[in-house]
């Protein structure tokens, strides 16, 4: 092994670490539990990178003695990789780039924190497995954030690029931290402003910040651009004026930002403006930013979340529309598919292009903010459900096609941030979680979700088992139990508002007669000459979409043998019961007890679930901090509640259309359906109820 003269003079420094409060914590110090180290001075015969000086400096708060090594001659650990050698008594870092070195020394401390004791002949490797691991940000230049419930963006677009917020340094430094590469900083809903030139001197001040802590900075664009701000009189992407303009936009860009990522784009879905505007199809616009970008290495992510175009069943869309577009893509363009079919719902099967698409690269696209999922007010620790999706079995190329080695042939795995200009990032602290195992299994897909938990507790609280334990089986048991409540069986989009907030049950409002709201959730198409047309909704003999062969025919979109598994009910995975199945009230499940019954159990049993979340965080309080506790405990008591209201509005609903007794052994309701249907919270798109606005509108529906 080479051991170059600079990084033996390296490893000694001088430097100050910084002490850690054991009293209040604002949260803002995420898993890190430190602020960025300040004063920390290197001894050093050359120059040094700021991404090593970065490095080194995380490094002073290792509490062993270390040392870093570059060692440019190896070539199996590439751009990102470490390895972690302890050699007489020393703790070794090696890598071939000062990135590499960076990642080893957040290995380190992460190591630490979790209590490994660096025996001599410790030894660990690491190369992440993705080449993008990519935050989406749903943020807009006014400040707001699109589904966002941590208060408004980071960005500070009103004082860039003049000043820079010592917040851009935290937030590289925590993505760092667990690997995160990429970022697009602005909303797929995307303002055509974000490329006019005083916006992107602003980007460049941002990505200057981040570039050192290895993460590349991408635009999500508006299609019609060329038109709303290079004036030309359309946007098609055959005209040779329009590749003009973006072939110039691109060159301007680069010049600021020389390293920039490329560009994201959400067009021709939900009133954004694309290609099909002009009779072309999705490869043909994304060819023409793909060739605009291709001399500087950027890449064009084309999102497939595209539905409403054609008169089929919404699921259905994503792959019918790009099926055909196999091949056509230049090579610098990868079809980002969210992780479902639908909408990010707590309960979906994997989006079938995964199994499907064979000649498209293709990126996921997971949701780590909780718009679907309680928003900044519920404990739902996502890694389970995205565990789910990494490890499902496509059959693309036989047994064993799972989507995470999908994805791998594109490199890229997406996460729609949850982080805003809350002090402590997520507002919910348990949200922080979610932006750290996105990280974490975006470096390495075979992490186990309990083992991630297990870290960012360790690393956030305390790594004491008496609190890790119960506290990591509590977030373990969140989205599942959240499924039940909430929507069991694979029953999906039934919110209180559908445009606009997502908070809260209505399952009363996706109901035939409420054209406009079953057109939006098109969870079938509205138009009536559509197989299965009206199969959704509750009627005095049914409940769920019959997705079957002998309905809407999803089922056809997986492959063998998933086609034939989610066709019948009997080998159905019950969590994708009403997801492909329309069942009678009456009908007798697999279970033994009949359908009706089976539901009733499933909120029943959500909602005992979340009942014991709060007692659960009380007897772990002598180990966390009181800020912290109070607002979780605050927290969990509502979303015990909420998962009642969830339970009682369902429950009664169904009940106004079935006509059925309550099944035996389930709590009779506390509210009142009339009244519950009355209760409305501000429809936007970036807004969370605080909590006690909520429990004072629960207070108001209970029965007299
Ligand atoms: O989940 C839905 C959201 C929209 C979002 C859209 C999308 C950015 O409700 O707010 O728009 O999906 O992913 O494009």
């Amino acid at each position: 092994m080479a051991n170059t003269a600079r990084n033996a003079a390296l490893g000694l420094l001088l430097g100050a670490t910084v002490a850690i409060s054991a009293a209040a914590d604002d949260g803002s110090k995420l898993w890190l539990q430190s602020a960025i180290p300040q004063n920390v001075s290197l001894q050093s015969d050359k120059p040094v990178s700021e991404t090593l000086h970065i490095a080194l400096s995380e490094l002073t708060r290792l509490k062993h003695k270390w040392g870093v090594m570059q060692d440019k001659h190896r070539n199996d650990l590439g751009k990102e990789g470490f390895e972690i050698r302890v050699m007489d008594g020393t703790v070794k870092v090696i890598a071939e780039t000062d990135l590499g070195l960076m990642y080893g020394a957040y290995y380190l401390l992460r190591q630490q924190a979790c209590g490994t004791v660096f025996t001599e002949n410790f030894r660990a490797k690491e190369i992440p497995y993705y080449k993008y691991r990519m935050l989406n940000h749903w943020d807009n230049l006014d400040g707001t954030i699109e589904r966002g419930y941590a208060g408004n963006s980071i960005w500070k677009w009103d004082e860039l690029p003049g000043t820079v917020s010592p917040r851009y340094a935290e937030y590289a430094r925590a993505n760092a931290s667990i690997g995160i590469n990429a970022t697009v900083l602005n909303n797929v809903n995307a303002s055509p402003k974000m490329l006019e030139t005083a916006n992107l001197e602003k980007v460049k001040a941002i990505a200057d910040v981040l570039r050192p802590y290895g993460i590349r900075v991408f635009l999500s664009v508006n299609f019609a651009s060329p038109m709303v701000i290079g004036k030309l009189k359309d946007a098609d992407p055959l005209k040779p004026e329009v590749a003009a303009w973006w072939k110039d936009k691109a060159k301007e860009i680069y010049n600021l930002i020389p390293d920039f990522g490329g560009f994201l784009v959400k067009a021709n879905s939900e009133g954004q403006p694309g290609p099909c505007d002009y009779g072309r199809t999705h490869a043909d616009g994304a060819n023409v930013l793909a060739d605009a970008l291709k001399p500087y290495g950027g890449v064009v992510i084309w999102r497939a979340f595209v539905y409403g175009q054609k008169p089929q069943e919404r699921v259905q869309q994503a792959l019918l529309e790009f099926q055909p577009l196999e091949g056509k893509f230049r090579d610098n363009v990868i079809v980002q598919a969210k992780n479902g079919p639908l909408d990010f719902q707590p309960c979906e099967p994997f989006h079938p292009m995964f199994g499907k698409i064979r000649n498209i690269p293709l990126a996921i696209e997971l949701q780590i903010t909780q718009e679907y999922l309680g928003q900044s007010n519920h404990l739902a620790y996502l890694a389970t459900l995205w565990k789910e999706v990494l490890d499902s079995d496509t059959y693309q190329n036989g047994p064993g096609s799972t989507v995470a080695k999908k994805i791998h042939e594109s490199g890229m795995i997406a996460g729609v941030a949850n982080i805003g200009d809350d002090v402590n990032w997520t507002r919910h602290p348990f949200a922080q979680a979610n932006w750290y195992a996105f990280g974490r299994l975006a470096w390495n897909p075979d992490l186990k979700a309990d083992a991630i938990a297990k870290e960012w507790l360790s690393q956030t609280f305390t790594s004491n088992p008496a609190f890790v334990d119960p506290v990591c089986d509590m977030m373990m048991s969140s989205v599942p139990a959240i499924r039940q409540y909430m929507m069991p069986l694979g029953l999906a989009h039934i919110f209180a508002s559908t445009l606009g907030n997502h908070y809260g049950p209505g399952p009363w409002l996706y109901q035939t007669g409420n054209e406009s709201f079953l057109k939006y959730a098109s969870l079938l198409s509205t138009n009536e000459n559509v197989p299965g047309r009206k199969v959704f909704d509750a009627t005095e003999t049914e409940l769920g979409a019959d997705r079957t062969k002998k309905g809407t025919g999803t089922v056809m979109q997986y492959n063998s043998p998933l086609c034939d598994q989610y066709n019948d009910l009997k080998t159905c995975p019950e969590r994708y019961w009403l997801w492909f199945h329309r069942l009678g009230w009456k009908q007798k499940m697999p279970t033994g007890d009949t359908f009706w019954e089976h539901l009733c159990g499933q909120f029943e049993s959500g909602a005992k679930t979340a009942a014991t979340y709060p007692g659960i965080w009380e007897s772990v309080k002598m180990y966390v901090d009181p800020e912290r506790y109070d607002l979780v405990l605050g927290r969990l008591k509502l979303q015990a509640r909420e998962a009642v209201w969830w339970k009682d509005a369902c429950i009664l609903f169904y009940q106004s259309v079935n006509h059925l007794d309550l099944p035996k052994g389930i709590t009779p309701p506390i509210y009142d359906l009339a009244k519950l249907k009355r209760i409305s919270f501000p429809s936007n798109v970036h807004f969370c109820p605080k909590p006690e606005d909520v429990n004072k509108a629960l207070d108001g529906a209970l029965k007299k």
